[in-house]
This record gives C-alpha cells, sequence and structure tokens, in this order.
C-alpha cells in the first residue's frame, strides 16, 4: 500500500511505502475510505509535513489512513524524538508516540502531556492528527459557498462572530446568541470591542477580551455531511497577560452565497 501527496494539479509527486494497522482503533475516528466518501474529498490548503513527506494536494481518507503510520515532523528534525506522554496516574511512568494512530491511542487512554515543552508538542500533534481526524470522516461537497481566496481575507463585515468562541473560554461573551442575531467581527470592531491586527491569505489575527489569537485555514471539504464545503482552521488564543494558551481546530462555512462565514459544529471528535 503506498500514500500518494499530489501538488496543486493533482498530479502523485511522493510515492511511500506503508502498511496499514489493523482496524480496532481509539476514539471515533473511522480510519479508511467509506463508501460514501468520493476521493480526494478534502483539498488541503498548505502542505503537512510527516517524516520524510510534505503532502499537498487532495487527500482521500485512505491516504489519512496511511499517514497516520508516519511520524509526525516536528521543526524540520526528522530525527528528532516524538512527543512524550505522561501516565494518568502514574506520572513517573513516561510514554513516546511518534504517529497520529499512536498519539490516538495514548490521548485515548487518558495519556498526557505534562510539561509546556510537551503542551507544545502536542499541539502540533493536535493540528496534524486532528486534520486527518476530519479527512477521514468528510465527504464531498455538491455545494460551495466559499470564497476563492482564503477564509483568512474574508472582509470582517462577512466574518460571525461564532468564530471567538475560543477567546470566550467561560462563555460569558454571549457569543451564541450575538451570533444568532447576525453580528459580525466588524461589528464589534465598531463598538471597539475587537480589534484586526493582521490579516493577508495566511492568517488573520484578532485582539478580543484580553486574548489575542490567530485563525489559519489548513484544509477545505465538507466535514459536516450536509454537502455544502467548509474551511477547516486552526484557531491559536492565548491571554495577552499570563501564560493562558488554548488551540484547537475550527469548522467554517457559508450557507449561502450571501451568509456570513461562520464557525460550525462538525459532529466529530
Ligand atoms: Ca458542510
Amino acid at each position: 500500500m503506498s500514500v500518494v501527496a499530489k501538488n496543486a494539479k493533482g498530479t502523485a509527486m511522493i510515492k511511500h511505502g506503508v502498511t496499514i494497522a489493523g482496524a480496532a482503533l481509539a476514539g471515533a475516528v473511522v480510519w479508511g475510505a467509506s463508501a460514501a466518501q468520493a476521493k480526494d474529498a478534502v483539498c488541503l490548503t498548505q502542505p503537512l509535513k510527516f517524516a520524510g513527506e510534505e503532502v499537498s494536494g487532495c487527500l482521500s481518507a485512505r491516504e489519512a489512513a496511511e499517514l497516520a503510520d508516519l511520524p509526525v515532523m516536528l521543526g524540520g528534525d526528522e530525527n528528532g524524538k516524538g512527543l512524550e506522554l505522561t501516565h494518568p496516574t502514574d506520572i513517573r511512568e513516561k510514554r513516546e508516540v511518534k504517529t497520529c494512530r499512536e498519539y490516538r491511542t495514548a490521548s485515548g487512554e487518558d495519556w498526557f502531556a505534562m510539561t509546556t515543552y510537551d503542551m507544545t508538542i502536542e499541539g502540533h500533534f493536535q493540528k496534524r492528527c486532528g486534520l486527518l481526524d476530519h479527512v477521514a470522516r468528510a465527504q464531498a461537497a455538491d455545494r460551495d459557498y466559499l470564497p476563492k481566496k482564503s477564509v483568512t481575507e474574508v472582509d470582517i463585515d462577512g466574518i460571525s462572530v461564532s468564530v471567538l468562541l475560543l477567546f470566550d473560554p467561560e462563555g460569558t461573551a454571549g457569543l451564541d446568541r450575538e451570533a444568532e442575531q447576525g453580528r459580525t467581527l466588524k461589528d464589534f470592531a465598531d463598538q471597539g470591542a475587537l480589534e484586526v491586527t493582521g490579516q493577508n491569505a495566511q492568517s488573520l489575527t484578532i485582539d478580543y477580551r484580553s486574548m489575542s489569537g490567530t485563525l489559519q485555514e489548513l484544509a477545505r471539504g465538507d466535514f459536516t455531511g450536509d454537502g455544502i464545503k467548509d474551511a477547516l482552521v486552526t484557531c491559536g488564543v492565548r491571554a495577552q497577560e499570563g501564560s493562558y494558551r488554548v488551540s484547537d481546530l475550527m469548522v467554517l462555512t457559508k450557507l449561502s452565497a450571501d451568509g456570513p462565514l461562520q464557525a460550525v459544529a462538525d459532529g466529530g471528535s
């Protein structure tokens, strides 16, 4: 079996022999192509690095399953260590994971990143492995209202405040209600509650409620199963003062040509 990554034109450019392990896997992730999934349901916005591989272009669920068995590549050091995780009840016991499959198994057994360094490394695993999880679940979209340009370049009067949920970990800002009322980032900016400090094809950076956060687009496909194409983004948020930080993947979508870009539940892990 081989991993085949493609360039933007869909031409195969990398092959790598990989053996797929058995089907018994942790969590709700279903690896391998489902009958409903068309080939190459998800296209990457930016390349993903795994050991010895730079993956770009479009991916099928089967290819995502194969990538789950390759070491996650960190910081350009191909011979680097993996992620050290700590036993859930005995912190003297350590375990190293290198691939997304190993990471999913260990985190499913509640092994955790104990130090700040381990948490930083885990962030790289969460981004890559979370993306592979989403590819495994994605469907081919038959409608697409997303802009041709990156979602991080969308005018802020076209972006719902629902994208700010990670900026409000306590849920005190009533963002759900504000989003239901159609409020946009521009509405908050006009009130002085929010400032966009950077916006380009690679990222959108926002200051809001004593937090600074950055969104980056990773891939496009239908991650919610409604037939409408979505954008998978990573959102990293940190406190402007203090050490609090959080990052997660979010699914953004546009439900109509005129509708706002908004965060939606992806129904997955
Ligand atoms: Ca969708």
